[in-house]
């Protein structure tokens, strides 16, 4: 199996203890307050957490990348996944935008090797790239991931969304959209990101990084708006990636073979995908500096149309 997993160019300032607000890395865009209903069940074919709703979002205040992650457990019949959908940014946020359109980000899926739902030991299982899109308007948006098998009914597994958290001249936007209903939802969201981080898929992680919300300031826990299940992956072109691209100019996030590669192309029944993508020089995937030279793709079975 393959294995990818994080490595961070700069240790986080926070350790493993409890954060103070004065110096947490993270902060939050206006909480605009209020609730907006109840914490959603798992429903048969997806993976939820949060009640739909933000309302607030975090990032890093001084810029760089973040990674969100929501654990989850694995259900009777839903032992297989194809899909992520993940909200960015949140109505309420008074810099806008919090995210940014177009936006490069990563998903993807991580297993618990030793199910005691830390994700510090978490074990690469899929990833995708796609563009963020409806940036601070609470819609999911899907993307699809390879088919993943999740293991047995009550496992742990994680869901990690990341994306570089600026925008030109704008350090520390707000991505992470944060559904405040449940401000207390216990051990099942960690955070994590830096200045300097960067995503390289051929390194271990380091056991320090994720930060359980838990331990994050208490105006800056909640629930991430990010989902699992499966679908058909949205309205945007995903291609199986042939071969593992080289990045360039310090990009260390380029597509390996297997991964999935959305190209943000709309599509639907009368427009369907071509069969094949080539993309030359293709920007970053974590949309810092750097390309991938060459990214050659297969379209997915079944995908849009
Ligand atoms: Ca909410
Ligand atoms: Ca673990």
């Amino acid at each position: 199996m393959k294995r990818g997993v994080w490595v961070w160019g700069c240790a986080l300032a926070l350790g493993a203890g409890a954060a103070r607000a004065e110096d947490s890395p993270f902060s939050t865009s206006v909480d605009i307050g209020g609730s907006r209903g109840g914490q959603t069940e798992i429903t048969a074919d997806e993976y939820s957490h949060d009640d739909g709703s933000s309302e607030d979002a975090i990032g890093l205040t001084a810029g760089g990348v973040i990674a969100w992650l929501t654990r989850f457990e694995v259900t009777e019949g839903n032992q297989t996944i194809n899909e992520i959908a993940v909200a960015f940014g949140t109505p309420g946020c008074t810099a806008p935008p919090c995210g940014e359109n177009g936006r490069p980000f990563g998903a993807g899926i991580w297993s618990d090797p030793n199910q005691d739902g830390s994700p510090v030991d978490g074990a690469f299982l899929a990833q995708t790239t796609g563009l963020q899109e409806n940036v601070d308007t609470d819609t999911f948006q899907r993307i699809a991931i390879p088919q993943t098998d999740l293991g047995e009914v009550g496992d742990f597994f994680f869901v990690v969304v990341w994306t570089r958290n600026e925008t030109r001249g704008n350090p520390g936007d707000f991505p992470a959209s944060l559904d405040r209903s449940n401000p207390e939802p216990g051990p099942i969201q960690w955070v994590t990101g830096g200045v300097a981080a960067q995503f390289d898929p051929d390194e271990f992680p380091t056991s320090a990084g994720w930060i359980q919300s838990s331990q994050l300031p208490a105006n800056l826990r909640g629930l991430w708006l990010v989902r699992a299940g499966t679908g058909e992956g949205g309205d945007t072109c995903s291609f199986v990636v042939k071969k593992t691209a080289k990045g360039k100019k310090g990009c260390n996030a380029c597509p390996r073979k297997d991964d999935l590669f959305d190209t943000g192309i709309e599509c639907d029944e009368n427009n369907p995908c071509p069969k094949k993508f080539t993309g030359k020089k293709v920007d970053c995937p974590d949309g810092g500096a750097g390309f991938c030279k060459k990214i050659l793709g297969r379209k997915k079975s079944g995908a849009c149309g």
